[in-house]
């Protein structure tokens, strides 16, 4: 049994605002739907954030119609479950879940096996961070259950951060059932495959299919899983994508500006890429005149589909540079500060961590469902009161 795992798709984003870069991650998909054909694949995993909005337009639908038709005019069945990208806090159903309503997908993340030949697969949407107790009772079950079918190729599908990968995870290994033949992860957007000792499969996140805003812009390889069930052990093959828009950083220094941008023309001429790429050229120097480093930015306007510039200011980093460098440092400075403020680690780490990206993407009444929750928990209580 083969199986095609891929995660983090989130269809109907658009880097820039560009109608370019949407259609972007649209082939990112197909080249994973024609994989999926050409290695016929038995089964295609999703482990969640499809889209990049719980309410996606009529475009990323569409595309993930096609792609769930193309798969099923070749046997091939889709099953996925729910990142946060994905999911509706507050009232109505995540707009994936039509896919399984019609009977063309089957839902996985609502912790129910499904038996499918000889694949067993069991899945969990997104839980937060203070949500996340939801899930151990859950993946008990799912052990239980998994045992009684000692023959069947076992998968688990979930899409959360474990700590073992990265600072920031939810949950650990040691929280995941034991017994599944393979880990089907998502929520990570680099590519991370690991195993441990008490679980019986490989823990892999494929990674995004093409990088999203908290990535930056730098060089990179998108992917997904070929996971080889029919063996004792699961083998799963991390493969590249072709069809992805490269991405560059050019450091340069301010008094070389000329021939810096004739060196970077001539580097770009020489890829000849078939899609023209997204540059970043960041400018180290005193006395930066913009207006000068625009006019010769401009000059990689024909080669680069987004040719754009930042000045490196020497002594202390500036925050445009942590940003691009390194987004969860500036998170990090943030619960410094406000736990300065706060004078409480916990609360301050709930603002920022939780409750500020909510309020970011306008999402209001998740934000007041979110604090409700944290209110009827008592999460803070032994500090407040
Ligand atoms: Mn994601």
């Amino acid at each position: 049994m083969l199986i095609l795992h891929t995660s983090d798709t989130h269809l109907g984003y658009a880097q820039f605002d560009l109608e370019e870069r949407e259609k972007d991650v649209y082939d990112a998909f197909s080249e994973i739907v024609d994989a999926a054909v050409k290695d016929r694949v038995d089964a295609v995993v999703h482990s969640g954030d499809i889209f990049h909005i719980p309410r996606p337009a009529g475009r990323p639908l569409v595309k993930l119609g096609e792609g769930i038709k193309t798969m099923r005019e070749h046997g091939i069945r889709f099953y996925f479950t729910l990142g946060e990208h994905d999911i509706l806090r507050m009232r109505g159903t995540p707009s994936a879940l039509l896919f399984q309503r019609l009977g063309l997908a089957t839902y996985v993340g609502d912790g129910n096996p499904v038996i499918d030949g000889d694949l067993f697969i069991v899945g969990f949407h997104k839980r937060r961070n203070i949500e996340v107790e939801e899930l151990f009772d859950g993946f008990k079950r799912a052990d239980e259950i998994a045992k009684e079918h000692p023959d069947k190729k076992k998968v688990v599908v979930i899409h959360q951060g474990l700590l073992e990968c990265h600072p920031y995870g939810e949950i650990t290994a040691n929280d995941l059932p034991r017994l599944f033949d393979y880990y089907a992860m998502g929520h990570l957007h680099d590519h991370v495959e690991k195993r441990f000792e008490r679980l019986a499969g490989p823990v892999c996140y494929p990674g995004s299919i093409d990088p999203t805003p908290s990535e930056g812009i730098k060089e990179f390889r998108k992917g997904y899983f070929l996971v080889d069930l029919s063996g004792r052990e699961a083998r799963p093959e991390w493969v590249g994508l072709n069809s992805s828009r490269q991405q560059f950083r050019y450091d340069v220094e301010y008094a070389r500006l000329g021939q810096e941008i004739a060196r970077i023309k001539k580097e770009i001429e020489e890829k000849s890429l078939p899609k023209r790429p997204v540059v970043l050229v960041r400018v180290k120097g005193h006395e930066i005149d913009n207006a000068k480093v625009a006019a010769s930015i401009s000059g990689l306007r024909d080669l680069c589909l987004y040719p754009d510039w930042e000045p490196i200011l020497e002594g202390s980093p500036s925050g445009q540079e942590l940003l691009t460098e390194r987004p969860t440092d500036i998170q990090e400075e943030m619960v410094r500060l406000a736990t300065l403020a706060l004078g409480d680690e916990r609360r301050a780490s709930f603002a920022i961590r939780e409750l500020l990206p909510l309020l970011e993407r306008g999402e209001k009444e998740e934000a007041l469902d979110l604090v409700n929750k944290a209110y009827e928990k008592s999460r803070f209580k032994e500090v407040v009161g």
